[in-house]
């Protein structure tokens, strides 16, 4: 399965995911597909409205202390939701649907979900650090929001100019 990144400002991308009722092998397939997409694009975290399919499921790989990614260390979260949210922290991240830019955005310290697993087995996540931040990233895109709208407005602004320049440059 080729899959292909959706970048902003591609409407398709505003679309609210749906849950996963049947975890059968074309879900394992978009799981798999959905790896190697977002390791070859160098990302940490994907979803899968990403790639065109409006569905609740998001991947995860957060680098060692290194720098390195394991594929022990991936995620398969499907059907997330938040039961619990603490604190604040801000980090500077950057999407794979919104190349080559990176702001500070706010967000929650630290998350427990809810989520299943590629058979469909229910479990529960503490997450903290950025594995809280890329969760709470990954979940905005199932609802069809990307971290560039929980900008200020005169940073929305600066985001706008710079990103129609880039485009523009390249030509898209
Ligand atoms: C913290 C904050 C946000 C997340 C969500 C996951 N974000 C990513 O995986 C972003 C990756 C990314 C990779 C890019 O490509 C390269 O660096 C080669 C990129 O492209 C450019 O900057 C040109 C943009 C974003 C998780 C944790
Ligand atoms: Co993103």
């Amino acid at each position: 399965m080729n899959l292909t990144i959706l970048t902003y400002p591609d409407k398709r991308l505003k679309q609210v995911s749906k849950n996963i009722t049947v975890f059968n092998e074309s879900i394992h397939k978009l799981l798999d597909a959905m790896n190697k997409t977002m390791l070859e694009s160098n990302g940490i975290g994907l979803a899968a409205i990403q790639v065109n399919h409006p569905l609740n499921i998001l991947i995860l790989n957060i680098p060692d202390s290194e720098g390195e990614q394991h594929p022990d260390n991936l995620m398969e979260i499907i059907n997330p939701v938040v039961i619990k949210k603490e604190g604040q922290t801000t980090y500077q991240e950057g999407c794979l649907s919104v190349p080559g830019f990176y702001e500070d955005v706010e967000r929650f310290e630290t998350v427990t979900i809810n989520y299943q697993d590629r058979y469909g087995n229910t479990k529960t996540l503490d997450a903290t650090g950025l594995l809280s931040i890329a969760i709470q990233h990954e979940m905005d895109h199932l609802k069809g929001n990307l971290f560039i709208e929980k900008l200020s407005y005169a940073r929305r602004k600066k985001f706008e100019k710079e990103y129609k320049k880039a485009l523009k440059e390249k030509n898209i």
